[in-house]
């Protein structure tokens, strides 16, 4: 059976996976992943302080300029204020790991983000439930490594049995949009009590470099988005 899912949900050729997303992620220290995001559901269309920072590309050149590891591109256009286009172009002006960050719900959408130059996608735990196993298998087919998400027990419980190299914890609550910061944490040290050894990145809500303080010793990186738009205090932060 898992032969036939293999066959007829992966979408495209089979490519080498490179690892790159996962090399920078495990890179000494915390590393940083900057998001390009236009806008979002919880604030809205996000205001740059700096109107170059609206051109994908231009923002990606900056944060990887600030010291980031790897970057994060929203390809939803209807609440993110993304496109196809801005991952093609980050990927193409940036030399850095691009994650494809969008709402997987078919195995073609890893095809494309492999098709674009994306060298990882995100594959949600909420959204995929228990195919999640199936689609981290299409992704590595796809040469993709996969940013697996997850927000509370149940879903990281999820995760780990799928295999998943990289587990993310979003802050944010994806029902309320309502932010805690103390999730992460939480779920990270859950993560590594049970015998986890892969990359663990905290997502969402972070606003300044004191935000971050305690994930330093427990986190091998950390997703930023909006605040990087307005500031650029965040990406020097990481950097130290
Ligand atoms: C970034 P923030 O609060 O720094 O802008 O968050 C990122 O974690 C957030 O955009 C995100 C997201 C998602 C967006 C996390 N998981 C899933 C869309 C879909």
């Amino acid at each position: 059976a898992q032969d036939y899912l293999d066959v007829h949900l992966s979408p495209g050729p089979a490519r080498t996976p490179t690892g790159r997303f996962r090399a920078a992620l495990s890179r000494p220290g915390l590393s940083l992943i900057a998001e390009v995001k236009r806008a979002s559901p919880s604030q809205g269309t996000i205001a740059a302080l700096d109107p170059a920072q609206l051109d994908p590309a231009r923002a990606a050149l900056s944060y990887e300029r600030g010291g980031a590891a790897a970057l994060s591109v929203l390809t939803e256009p209807r609440h993110f204020g993304g496109s196809p286009e801005a991952l093609r172009e980050v990927v193409a002006a940036c030399g850095l790991p691009t994650l494809r960050k969008d709402f997987v719900v078919h195995p073609v959408m890893l095809a494309e983000a492999a098709d674009w130059g994306a060298a990882a996608a995100l594959l949600m735990v909420s959204v995929l439930g228990d195919q999640t196993a199936t689609y981290l298998r299409i992704a590595r087919h796809l040469g993709l490594d996969a940013l697996v998400e997850v927000h509370d027990e149940h879903e990281l419980e999820i995760a780990l049995a799928s295999g998943a190299e990289i587990i993310g914890v979003n802050n944010r609550d994806l029902t309320t949009l309502d932010i805690s910061l103390g999730n992460a944490p939480r779920l990270i040290a859950a993560a590594r009590a049970q015998g986890y050894t892969g990359l663990l990145v905290a997502e969402s809500g972070y606003r300044n470099a004191a935000d971050l303080s305690g994930l330093y010793a427990l986190a091998d990186a950390v997703l930023v988005g909006s605040s990087l738009a307005g500031s650029g205090d965040l990406t020097q932060a990481v950097r130290e």
